[in-house]
């Protein structure tokens, strides 16, 4: 049966060890400072497309105020972006970690609610 030496041996989650010591522990210099965490299989953040839907009644004005607003384009890209929407049906907005997309989604429906537009937002995978 396996007996934990340590408390810390007994842990499964990520290994904490000190800032500037060695990943395999033991040779290095004994440092102090900051605690870091590690992991056996680092992920790397997925990345998610914020598309933009179109349809018949959301003025063009408005969704590239949209774009400008939530996205940081300018004129110019924002009314290229719209245009690309209100003739293939779907675009993309930008490319995000999913946290940050869920967020410009949860924005641009809001702000589209708020102004009674049925403007639509969704993310998927990249
Ligand atoms: N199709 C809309 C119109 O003609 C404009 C529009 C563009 C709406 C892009 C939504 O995501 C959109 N007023």
């Amino acid at each position: 049966m396996h007996v934990p030496k340590t408390l810390a041996d007994s842990f499964s989650g990520p290994r904490i060890r000190a800032a500037g010591e060695d990943e395999g522990g033991g040779g290095g210099k004994e440092q102090v400072g900051l605690a870091t965490k590690t992991r056996a299989k680092p992920k790397k953040p997925s990345q998610f497309k914020v598309l933009m839907l179109n349809d018949d009644y959301t003025p063009m004005e408005f969704v590239v105020m949209v774009l400008k607003r939530f996205f940081h384009m300018d004129l110019e890209q924002a009314t290229r972006v719209m245009l690309h929407v209100h003739q293939k049906g779907v675009g993309v907005c930008g490319i995000f970690p999913y946290e940050i997309a869920e967020t410009k989604v949860n924005q641009v429906m809001d702000f589209a609610r708020q102004n009674q537009h049925p403007l639509q937002c969704t993310l998927e995978k990249a």
